[in-house]
């Protein structure tokens, strides 16, 4: 039997790429030199898409795949994927959720201590030969601060139980309170980031989320705040961050994510109050194995006819 064909929007590790090359006829979208015509040669037979999280699939997309039934991404954030389009054509759509949980909340947890303690700055105190002139100047302590974190899904209660080991006072900012947790729920996000001193995003991106850390929530952190984002750069009204971390009304940021990646604003750059990162929380070798065998595992199933493992759609 000829094997489903597959359009996969960007690039995966080798060891995925050849197992998807196994089990599908794999058209690689993003290699494609002419795209459009890759679509039309080829969209009409296409029954799958396998996407990352920062990809997506659009509605324009969709429309173009007549046979389309379902979009694997690699990936727990699907606020990239059109979704009211998929469920109103009866596409599946899955997502990698758990498996890289455990990175992302480490990677939050790293940036927090990399801003807080300036470790890329002592670092780089320590290579320029600074430190031979004279003692590096002194910086924040992480334990036993009051950290809020916004959104407290599978990846802000791992960031919390992560914080309760530096003995912080945690609280968090939801729609609605969590049950069965004891961390403090506040329903105001400025009220959270006025009693702060360090704020956590790991909201899930979308309309629904955009730019909810705005220049009110960022005055409230104040002058010697820390912001983390390791969520979608929509959370984050980036000019008003932008301009909050050049006039120092907030001290610092650790930032993994950012508006237009991975073409991102160049301020950032010339800024010593921040700790960049390329949208890596879940790069780890162990979690993209993980997240890989996931995308195939949920394409597996669709095509057995089996139930999907991780659907979202
Ligand atoms: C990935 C992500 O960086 O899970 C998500 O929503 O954004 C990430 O884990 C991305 O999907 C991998 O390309």
């Amino acid at each position: 039997m000829d094997k489903p064909s597959l359009l996969v929007m960007g690039a995966y590790p080798d060891w995925d790429m050849a197992a998807l090359e196994q089990d599908y006829r794999v058209l690689r979208y993003w290699e494609a030199p002419d795209r459009e015509a890759l679509l039309a040669a080829h969209g009409g037979g296409i029954r799958a898409i396998a996407t990352r999280g920062e990809l997506g699939a659009s509605a324009d997309l969709m429309r173009r795949l007549p046979k389309l039934a379902i979009v694997s991404c690699y990936g727990v954030g699907t606020d990239a994927i059109d979704l009211g389009y998929a469920r109103a054509h009866g596409i599946r759509v899955t997502n990698t959720p758990d498996v890289l949980t455990a990175d992302v909340a480490d990677l939050a947890v790293g940036l927090l201590l990399a801003t807080a303690r300036q470790i890329p700055g002592g670092d780089a105190y320590v290579r320029d030969g600074r430190w031979a002139k004279g003692n590096m100047q002194l910086v924040t302590r992480v334990t036993g601060k009051k950290v809020g974190i916004a959104g407290i899904g599978r990846i802000g209660s791992a960031v919390a139980r992560r914080l309760a080991a530096f003995d912080c006072d945690v609280a968090y900012f939801a729609r609605s309170r969590r049950e069965g947790v004891a961390w403090e729920y506040v329903p105001d996000l400025v009220a959270l980031a006025r009693r702060s001193e360090f704020l956590i995003v790991t909201l899930a991106g979308g309309d629904g989320t955009k730019n909810l850390i705005d220049a009110h929530v960022l005055d409230a952190l104040g002058p010697d705040g820390i912001l983390v984002n390791v969520s979608r750069g929509s959370t984050v009204d980036e000019p008003a961050l932008l301009d909050a971390l050049a006039s120092r009304r907030i001290k610092a940021a650790g930032l993994d994510v950012f508006w237009n990646e991975p073409n991102i604003d160049q301020r950032f750059g010339s800024l010593d109050n921040v700790v960049l990162q390329p949208h890596h929380g879940s790069g780890t070798i162990e979690t993209r194995r993980a997240m890989g065998q996931l995308v195939r595992d949920n394409l597996a199933a669709h095509f057995a006819g089996a139930a999907l493992l991780t659907p979202v759609v």
